[in-house]
């Protein structure tokens, strides 16, 4: 059994719906959710002429190993009407694996942890309020917290 962190984020339709959706999901294919973070709005980041985006994120337990794990997350993004269009673009629904117990991974189509998880306030955000002591990618939560600018993040 491993602990594994996801965000969710989306921008397009009702996403806190669309959350709730894609966490039935996520149980039904063999997560089982040890917490989870208020639904925080959040300006959007790398591509700033789309919507504010909806983001939050899970503590999950779970059997699948990160490979199986990212898939559902794939498949449930797929069932949910996510298309791939533009690189960080308006999205109905977007499921990133954070973290799983520490593992570094580089492989083609998984890198965990996740590459970007310490320059994201829309990420450290929603996390420090579930695993604020957590260290991930070298440091706590709270820690990688400190160094970004967090304007405009606002809780739900
Ligand atoms: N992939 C590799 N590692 C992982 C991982 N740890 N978790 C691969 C999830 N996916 C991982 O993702 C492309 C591929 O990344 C996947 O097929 C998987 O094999 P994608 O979701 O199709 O592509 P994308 O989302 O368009 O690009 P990218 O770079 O993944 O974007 P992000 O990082 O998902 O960011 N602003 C706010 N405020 N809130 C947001 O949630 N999201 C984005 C998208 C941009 N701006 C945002 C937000
Ligand atoms: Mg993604």
């Amino acid at each position: 059994m491993a602990e594994a962190l996801i965000g969710l984020g989306g921008n397009l339709g009702d996403v806190a719906a669309t959350f709730e959706a894609a966490i039935v999901e996520l149980v039904r294919g063999g997560v089982r959710v040890v917490a989870r973070s208020s639904n925080w709005k959040t300006p959007p980041w790398g591509k700033t002429d789309q919507p504010a985006f909806v983001n939050a994120c899970i503590l999950v337990e779970t059997e699948l190993a990160p490979r199986a794990l990212l898939d559902l997350c794939l498949a449930v993004e797929a069932s949910l009407g996510r298309r791939r269009e533009v690189r960080w673009g308006p999205r109905v629904i977007d499921l990133d694996v954070l973290d799983v117990e520490g593992r570094v991974i580089a492989e083609p189509g998984l890198t965990l942890p996740h590459p970007q998880l310490r320059d994201r306030a829309f990420v450290l955000v929603p996390l420090a309020e579930i695993v604020p002591d957590r260290v991930v990618a070298g440091a706590t939560v709270r820690e990688h917290l400190a160094k970004v600018d967090a304007t405009g993040v606002e809780r739900m």
